[in-house]
């Protein structure tokens, strides 16, 4: 699972909870300004919103 999150931002929330809930997961930063991921892709791609947060489940 992908929490994507950007610091000092209400997904810090979510990230907290998860961490706490003993949850395994991934985090991927966004630029809130540019809506792009740590990893150089475009967020609206996720979220087409652009808010964070977004959770994205593993494929089964
Ligand atoms: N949980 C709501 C709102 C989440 C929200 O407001 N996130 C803010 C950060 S606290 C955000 O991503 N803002 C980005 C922006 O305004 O461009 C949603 O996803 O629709």
């Amino acid at each position: 699972m992908k929490l994507y999150s950007a610091p000092g931002f209400t997904s810090l929330a979510d990230h907290i909870a998860m961490l706490e809930a003993g949850i395994q997961f991934d985090v991927v930063k966004v630029d809130i300004e540019t809506k792009q991921t740590e990893w150089g892709g475009r967020y609206i791609d996720i979220n087409p919103k652009g808010y964070v947060p977004a959770l994205v489940f593993d494929e089964r």
